[in-house]
């Protein structure tokens, strides 16, 4: 048995969007820790809008279910939308930490102002109310999308990576960053070139999520069950929703 197992859930159904946020999170893993990288059996391809993130979110929460079921840890939710994530507090045992609040956080650590390079424009309205939710609005310089879709980052001709490139380096030049947080969990795989690349940190959620969520197992926190985060309520669901009762 490895020392701590966490569960990646990504939130759409893309298996080789999972494969690249799994080998992203086994990169950074400690020695003891397993990274299962998990995708919900039915849903969105890709998460781009208020509509998808819905149907998402019930993936997630089936997953951490399963996940809890199975005797993880904790759980990384690994899209930028952070979807379902309170919902999925409520569910699980262990810590739940979305991509987009760990690479908040992490930038405030390391840097006054950060900015934000996510995919399409139309989501870039999901990174502004989770900045406000999480109290992170003073610390973000500036939000920028590449104007590509999630999945042109796995199409194999590198033009995402390129533009995800290209936005960074116009947001450190004009911004006053000192920080860019990657939007996207397929863009998990950039953020150590380019803080090398770059000279200042580029963050990715998926690893800064995995770190924070081995950071909380070995301190003992897990999810409080005190007040609104507490297992959700008893009573008949119908239909597919009732096998999500804890
Ligand atoms: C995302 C993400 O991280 N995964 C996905 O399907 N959509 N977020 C985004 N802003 O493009």
């Amino acid at each position: 048995m490895p020392a701590v197992c966490i569960q990646v859930i990504n939130p759409n159904t893309s298996l080789a969007m999972t494969e690249t946020i799994g080998a992203a999170a086994r990169a950074v893993a400690a020695p003891g820790t397993e990274i299962v990288a998990v995708c919900p059996r039915e849903g969105v391809p890709s998460i781009e809008g208020h509509f998808d993130e819905a149907i998402a979110a019930i993936g997630v929460l089936e997953q951490v279910k399963a996940g809890r079921q199975q005797g993880v840890d904790g759980h990384v939710i690994a899209c930028f939308g952070d979807p379902g994530l309170l919902a999925a507090r409520e569910l699980a045992q262990g810590p739940v930490v979305g991509i987009a609040e760990a690479a908040m956080h992490m930038a405030t650590l390391v840097a006054t102002r950060f900015s934000i390079v996510t995919t399409l424009p139309r989501t870039l309205i999901i990174a502004r109310h989770l900045l406000q939710q999480y109290g992170f609005q003073e610390h973000c310089a500036a939000l920028h999308a590449i104007d590509l879709p999630v999945l042109a980052l796995e199409d194999g001709s590198g033009v995402a990576q390129e533009k995800v490139r290209a936005r960074c380096i116009q947001a450190l030049k004009e911004d006053g960053c000192g920080a860019i947080v990657l939007g996207c969990g397929g863009m998990a795989q950039l953020a150590q070139e380019l803080t090398r690349e770059l000279h200042v940190p580029v963050i990715d959620g998926v690893s800064a999520a995995v770190k924070m969520v081995e950071s909380l197992v070995a301190l003992g926190l897990s999810t409080s069950k005190r007040g609104d985060l507490a297992f959700p309520e008893h009573k008949a669901l119908s239909g597919k929703f009732q096998a999500l009762m804890p």
